[in-house]
């Protein structure tokens, strides 16, 4: 930012605030994994609704992944690790990764 540009010392244009990186948080299939735990995972994580979670779950199944919403760092981190907890918890091999966009 160049502080040459702006209109006073305390007053930022909107081009000077960076908007934070996304990440997409994208769900792996496995053969394992009951379709009603997925669907559990993507209401009580990802706040999805029933409807929702049974499109992206389905999606997963036949494609073999799929997206799940776009976060900033922190939101995709911290629910990709509920994620993992919550499987490895109930005996499940489900996982999620993160790709920048
Ligand atoms: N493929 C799993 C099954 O047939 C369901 C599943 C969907 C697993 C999405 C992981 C992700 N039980």
């Amino acid at each position: 930012m160049n502080p040459d540009n702006r209109v006073d010392q305390r007053t930022f244009l909107s081009e000077d605030v960076d908007e934070p990186k996304q990440y997409r948080v994208v769900l792996l299939n496995d053969d394992f994994t009951t379709k009603d735990f997925v669907v559990a995972i993507l209401v009580g994580v990802f706040h999805k609704t029933h409807e929702e979670a049974l499109f992206i779950m389905e999606d997963v199944h036949r494609k073999g992944r799929g997206v799940v919403g776009s976060y900033i760092y922190d939101i995709a981190a911290t629910r990709c690790v509920q994620v993992h907890e919550a499987a490895r918890q109930n005996g499940y091999p489900l996982r999620c990764v993160m790709e920048q966009l």
